[in-house]
């Protein structure tokens, strides 16, 4: 009799054992499934108004503006940084990119400036399960100094936080030209190796300066040195022929890469970061392009950058996945027209306004510098919303760990997650802007700019960069052009914000030593 019971209670034991195991797996599941797909679409000098849901001239981004009318739209979105290195630096770590001292526009030779130990945004993801991707412009330093760029190149972006990579190391106008896929070159063939210098030429070599022959794209400033696909460069590269991208099709294959990595991840929760090149320099839209929007190459760059994303989306919509994923669209810095080549960008821009309303462009410590196109989509989950409150790429790492349940969060981050679904208005209080190693100071309506020396306006961009031999105060509620410098009248708000300032930044940062900053 005992011993029936035993053998009873041990049975019922078992099955009850059984299905909660089940169970727990069936939740496991569910939760791994809730958990949604992460897409971050980042543009390359992309500026506040040259997407036409906010500035209605005469360049369109149809497909662009439909993601963001249906979506969280901020008009004050910022970029950490007027530059690309250290707004992807903030983007990535969730860490202010002034506090990295080597967090500035990078020669394509530059170590990794990610610490391999520090939390980053796809890091956090991957303990919540999902794998990481970035597919475009990386810029953050490669290998630790005097890369081989013949062998294994790390630590990379796999070091610090990507599953897969399928990048450019800096910028389209700056060598190597080539893409590399985890830490390999592709198409590299071991016969022809690849050599990168990028304070002198190899014997031999053409450059843009000594043979302006050979150029189909001119070089106004900077920009003279080797040469590839007829395009000079900054630095100098040897070898590599049958590894060197091509510039026209830079867009369609990143496009693919993204298609394929989505195709090939899409029955787990993935991240992908889709780095876009457009519309930096040198602007190399496809044939299919050119000419389309009467802008010139930089016009014709965005219009092929928004079909792009037009692409992209019917890829997540014919993979069944649109509903389950989150999308956020940015740039990583201001617009300029001239910023180093003949491409007719400033003389066909017509009336096309790529600041919008706001003042300077990209380098610049104005709102155009950092200020830039910021929306969050996520169909069927969120509702179309314009939101003025204040938030930066920083706030990204933290608030993503919030939608994800991670406790992984970083001091100069914010959890806005509330704020990016379009749930709260209640964004930032304040926010540290940078531009070219100078910092600015938002807090509420109000901005002050410390007194930096140096010219007004940075001559070849033809850009006004912030710097004046006294503060700039300005209320972008009443200003957002910053016309009228209200430090004088207003003594008391600026030493308010000064002092807020001061403590942010830390470590005995002295802003009125800031007038011997270049
Ligand atoms: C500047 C380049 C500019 C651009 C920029 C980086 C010159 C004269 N100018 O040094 O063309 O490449 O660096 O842009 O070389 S960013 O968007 O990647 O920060
Ligand atoms: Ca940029």
């Amino acid at each position: 009799m005992y011993k029936r019971l035993t053998t009873s209670a041990f049975i019922i034991t078992l099955v009850v054992l059984f299905f909660s195991c089940k169970q727990q797996k069936k939740e496991e599941n569910t939760e791994m499934q809730e958990l949604p797909n992460i897409v971050i679409i980042y543009l390359d000098d992309l500026g506040y108004g040259d997407v036409s849901y906010q500035n209605s001239g005469s360049l369109k981004t149809p497909n662009i503006d439909k993601l963001a009318m249906a979506g969280v739209r901020f008009t004050n979105g910022y970029a950490t940084s007027a530059t690309c290195t250290p707004s992807r630096y903030a983007l990535l770590t969730g860490t202010y990119p002034w506090r990295e001292k080597n967090a500035k526009i990078l020669p394509g030779t530059a170590p990794l400036i990610i610490d391999t130990a520090q939390v980053t945004l796809p890091k956090m993801l991957r303990t919540k399960g999902y794998h990481t991707g970035i597919v475009g412009k990386w810029h953050l330093g490669l290998g630790e100094g005097n890369v081989d760029w013949n062998m294994p190149i790390h630590p990379g972006p796999n070091e610090v936080g990507f599953d897969y990579a399928y990048i450019l190391a800096a910028t389209q106008d700056r060598v190597p030209t080539v893409y590399i896929e985890n830490s390999r070159v592709v198409n590299l063939d071991p016969n022809d190796p690849i050599e990168v210098d990028y304070k002198k030429n190899f014997k031999g070599e053409p450059t843009g300066l000594e043979n302006p022959e050979l150029l189909d794209l001119k070089w106004h400033h900077g920009h003279n040195n080797s040469i590839v696909n007829g395009i000079p460069r900054i630095g100098f590269m040897k070898g590599g022929k049958s590894a060197l991208w091509s510039d026209k099709n830079m867009a369609d294959h990143f496009l693919e890469k993204a298609k394929k990595y989505v195709h090939q991840n899409k029955d787990r929760p993935f991240f992908l970061y889709y780095a876009m090149q457009q519309p930096h320099v040198p602007r190399t839209p496809n044939p299919r392009f050119k000419g389309i929007t009467g802008l010139g190459a930089r016009g014709d760059a965005i219009a092929e950058a928004d079909w792009c994303v037009g692409e992209f989306i019917k890829t997540l919509e014919n993979e069944g996945i649109l509903e389950n994923t989150i999308i956020v669209f940015s740039s990583d810095n201001g617009p300029v027209l001239n910023d180093g080549y003949y491409d007719e960008a400033v003389e066909k821009n017509g009336s096309h306004r790529p600041w919008g309303d706001l003042r300077g462009g990209k380098y610049s410590l104005y709102e155009a510098g950092t200020r830039v196109p910021f929306f969050v989509y996520w169909k069927g989950k969120i509702a179309s919303k314009q939101s003025g409150a204040l938030v930066s790429q920083i706030d990204l790492l933290s608030s993503l760990s919030t939608l994800v349940s991670s406790d992984i969060k970083t001091e100069d981050s914010k959890d806005l997650m509330d704020v990016f679904l379009g749930r709260s208005n209640i964004g930032r209080e304040n926010l540290v802007l940078e531009a070219t190693s100078r910092t600015a100071f938002r807090k509420g309506h109000w901005i002050m700019i410390p007194p930096y020396s140096g010219p007004a306006i940075a001559k070849q961009v033809n850009i006004e960069i912030g710097n004046q031999d006294s503060y700039q105060l300005y209320d972008l509620n009443e200003d957002l052009g910053q016309s009228t410098n209200l430090a004088e009248s207003n003594p008391a708000i600026l030493e308010e914000l000064r002092q807020e300032f001061l403590e942010i930044r830390g470590n005995g940062f002295d802003d009125t030593k800031s007038l011997e900053l270049k």
